[in-house]
This record gives C-alpha cells, structure tokens and sequence, in this order.
C-alpha cells in the first residue's frame, strides 16, 4: 500500500479534474450549489427524524483515497448523507445530500450496548458514533439547509463537513486538516487563496448580522473596513505592516463583545447561550491610529493610521468541536492567514478549570510564549459582576494557573490608545519634543464590558493592554510572533 492514495500517491487524473470543479473561484469565495427543486423536496423528509441524533463514520474509499471516512446523520431510522445507493468502492461520488429511510451506509447491525460502536477506528464496514446530539431547533433548520447540496467535494464539501456542519454549525473535516495525508497532497494542486478556505464556511450558509452602533456616546477606536473568512492576497508590505491581534480563551469568556468595544459596533455575534456561539474563525479587519515604529520620513516613534486585523476564534473547550479538532482548525487558520502575531489576548471569566489551563496551555507553547512573552495579555472579563476587591484576586489566580507572570510593556505616554482617546495626543510634530514621557503597560488585567454601560476605564485598559507593539531594536522595529514556516521551523 502506500500513502493516503493507495500505492501511487498520487491523486487519479480523472478523480483530479472532477474535484477541481469544486474548489472555489478567486472572485467568488467559497460556495455550495443547491438544487432547489431537489431541496424542498428533500428538507420536508427531515421531520421524520426523532429528536436523538448521532453523527456517525464509517470507513469507505472515496475518489481512490484510501482511508476515508464518509460521515452520516441518523436517528438510526432516517439518516441524513451526502451520497446515495450508487455509491461503489473507489467511486468519485456525483451526488447530492438527501434523506432516507433506507438501511444504514452498510446495513451493519448496530452494536451491543449502544447504538453504534464508538472505540474501535481501524473496523472495515463498522459504523463509529462519533457523536450523540439532540435535534434542537438550530439543528433541525441545519439539516434542512443542507438539503440538496450538490457540489461534492472531497476538500471543500465533504460528508464531514456537512454532517459536523449539520450537528454544532462548524464547516469543518478533520480529514483535510493541516497535517493529514490528504491535505498535504491536495494542497499542492491549491492556490494559497483556496488553501486559506479550507474549512470555511461557504457563503450561502453564513448569515449576515447587522451592525449597530455599542455605545451612541463613544468614539470607535478601530474603524471597521471589513470582516472575513480568509484574508484577501494583500501585498507584503500590507501584511508586514497590518498590526494583528488574536483572542483566544474558553467559550462564553466574552471574546466576541470584547471585540465588538474595539469596534464600538456589533461586528461578532456575541449572547449568552448554552452552546458555543461564534463557529468559524473571523477575520475583523479596521484602521486605528497605533505607534508606529521610525520610518525614513520620521525619527522616532509615533502615532499613524494602521491596519489592525482582530481576530475572533472558536471558544476553547468548545461545546460541539472535539478539543484535537479544534486546536487543530485555529492553528491552520491562523498560520494560513496571518504571517506575524503582534499580540495574543487569553480570555477567561468566571472559575477556570483544569481543561481550561491545559487548552490556554497548548497554545502558549505553540506560541512561544517563554520567548514572546511580551506579545500575550491574560484578561479576566466579567470583572463587573465581581466586588471591586475581588477583582484583582480573581485575576492573581487566574494568572498563577496559567503561569502568565508578570510582564509589563513601557512605551512614551502619547502612543498609548488611552492618550488617544482622549483626545491628549499633541501629534506627530509636538511628539518629538515629549518623547522623554514614559509609561508603563500591564500585560493582565481584570476588566468588565457590556453593552448596556460603557465602563471608559476598564475600556482604556483593553486598548492599552493590547494595542501598544512590542518595541525592540530589529529591522523592523517590532517584536512579533512569527507564523510563517520560513520564519519559524516549529510551527
Ligand atoms: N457581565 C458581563 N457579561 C459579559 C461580559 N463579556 C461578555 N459577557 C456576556 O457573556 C456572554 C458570552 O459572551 P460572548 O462574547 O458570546 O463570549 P465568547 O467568548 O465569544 O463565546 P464563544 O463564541 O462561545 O466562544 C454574552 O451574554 C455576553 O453579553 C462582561 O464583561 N461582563
Ligand atoms: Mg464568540
């Protein structure tokens, strides 16, 4: 045998051509197509299931590729696929999603002492749960969305990526992540837009939220221009210059609002909810008036319109994504869309638990933070609903589980966020002769944000805790965590 494509490696040319027409165009994004007609006449069928649900896979060469696992939902009655009786070994499948009541992918009895067997991967025609779900309402409209789905493809539309799609709203395949057999030879034939799409949800399935306005009496200190999946080909002086920030902590921390107040709008979709809201890693792209390191025009630093990208990610320990595939999906979309980090901001509110030490702790080491420890703020949010004199003990404790130290940035009084805010920045030409007035930036601290009360100071502290670059005397004049593989041989 060989690799993932059997003893050739290599993808079979006609296999190739028909997965290609289901990669994504430049100028469009990412798509799926639907066949309407086949559609309402599927989705009416999606009633029958009962209201316990399981995502299950089952091994099946696909399209010469050995080792795939196609993916199903059923009630064990009715089962929701992408594929259709058809289906052969080796097969490159022409099907669409659908819904039947007919046997199961294999027709394999299910297994003693639950539905399906859940342990062992390596059975050939077992049916593996991977996943036991409730049909809630946000479920049902997603399996009815996903009805007559035409566009097969084994990088971009998968039966994974419906079904996982279908069960907890995230576009994703394990099986053609960042470190699979798949992925590295797929990507080859990729253009590096197409790779940064990868697991991104395709336009017809996301929903647009309408910006308003967070507090009508505050200034926005980051002007939105736009939100994205993948960031757009920008030129290398664009993505050298772009200053990118990247939140990341346990579900319902309150990193979306923290990003909708650098916006002063609600450009991530933020609520209290039972399950995980925000299901796909956004892009947030804006301008804001940042330091900015000597240029050849200006001797020192100052202030200058920049490009700021924030970064919204799944919430760790995510309610519906198994921790390995998630860590997994965050590390690829950051990698693939950013070359440089400029800070990372760890969420948490709240008790924090072990598994939020360990997943906090995973992206600390892939981050470097022993060597870029400047480049990484701990915020405990929620600080409102907390005494005042319990604020700064809940963020101590918070800082020694995950041994965040105690770092602190300084930087000339007039480049800090506040300065600017408020109105105190005497400008570029001023700037020069107070270039002596120093302050101090700390790397933790407890705030509190919510849309009904604009909190200023603890507002300030967010901008100023995480909007200030790390100067040092590089080249280029900043301290940033490298992402790209040149930069960085570990990643
Ligand atoms: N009182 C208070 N509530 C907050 C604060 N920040 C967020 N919340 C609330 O906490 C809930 C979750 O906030 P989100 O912003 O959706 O949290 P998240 O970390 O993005 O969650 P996921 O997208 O699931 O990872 C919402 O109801 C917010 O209004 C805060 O500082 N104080
Ligand atoms: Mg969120």
């Amino acid at each position: 045998m060989g690799g993932v494509l059997g003893s050739r490696n290599k993808p079979p040319a006609a296999m190739m051509g028909r997965e290609r027409l289901g990669w994504p165009a430049h100028e469009s994004g990412h798509n799926v197509r639907v066949n309407q007609s086949m559609k309402q006449h599927i989705q009416v069928l999606c009633d029958n299931f009962g209201p316990d649900l399981f995502m299950c896979k089952i091994k099946r060469p696909c399209g010469g590729v050995i080792n795939f696992f196609h993916f199903f939902i059923t009630d064990g009655k009715w089962t929701l696929e992408f594929g259709d009786e058809h289906w052969y070994e080796g097969a490159v499948p022409q099907f669409h999603v659908q819904v039947h009541c007919g046997p199961l992918p294999t027709g394999t009895e299910p297994a003693e002492g639950g539905l399906f067997s859940n342990s062992d991967d390596s059975l050939e025609d077992q049916i593996i749960e991977e996943k036991a779900f409730l049909k809630s309402p946000a479920v049902a409209e997603r399996m009815k969305e996903v009805c007559g789905i035409t566009n097969w493809s084994l990088c971009f539309a998968n039966s994974e990526h419906v079904c996982r799609y279908v069960a907890g709203g995230n576009w994703t395949s394990s099986q053609i992540m960042e470190g699979t057999d798949l992925r590295r030879v797929m990507a080859k034939y990729m253009t590096e837009y197409q790779r940064k799409l990868l697991n991104t949800k395709p336009l017809q399935l996301t929903k647009q939220l309408q910006h308003a306005t967070l507090h009508k009496d505050a200034a926005a200190f980051v002007i939105h221009t736009k939100t994205v999946r993948a960031m757009d080909q920008v030129t290398h002086e664009e993505m050298n210059d772009a200053f990118n920030i990247v939140l990341l902590g346990p579900t319902g921390s309150g990193k979306s609002n923290l990003i909708n107040h650098y916006f002063n709008a609600t450009v991530s979709q933020s609520k209290g909810a039972a399950s995980s809201v925000t299901n796909e890693i956004l892009f947030f792209s804006g301008t804001a008036s940042l330091a900015r390191a000597p240029t050849k025009d200006v001797d020192e630093w100052h202030l200058e319109e920049r490009r700021v990208n924030i970064v919204d990610t799944i919430g760790l320990c995510d309610t519906v994504l198994e921790a390995p595939v998630l860590h997994a999906l965050i590390k690829e979309k950051l990698k693939g869309n950013l070359a440089h980090i400029d800070r990372v901001v760890f969420v948490c509110a709240g008790r924090v638990t072990q598994e939020h030490q360990d997943a906090i702790e995973q992206f600390q080491k892939w981050l470097r933070f022993s060597t870029y420890f400047e480049n990484f703020t701990f915020i405990y949010n929620k600080a409102d609903l907390l005494q005042e004199e319990d604020r700064e003990q809940a963020l101590f404790d918070m800082c020694g589980m995950l041994k965040a130290g105690n770092h602190v940035l300084t930087c000339h009084r007039d480049l800090f966020p506040s300065a600017v805010l408020r109105g105190s920045n005497p400008g570029v030409q001023s700037f020069v002769a107070t270039v002596s007035a120093k302050r101090e930036c700390v790397l933790r601290t407890a705030i509190g944000l919510t849309p009904d009360k604009l909190r200023e100071d603890d507002m300030m502290q967010l901008l100023d805790s995480t909007m200030i670059p790390v100067m040092n005397k590089t080249e280029q004049g900043y301290q940033r965590i490298p992402l790209s593989e040149e930069d960085c041989t570990i990643l």
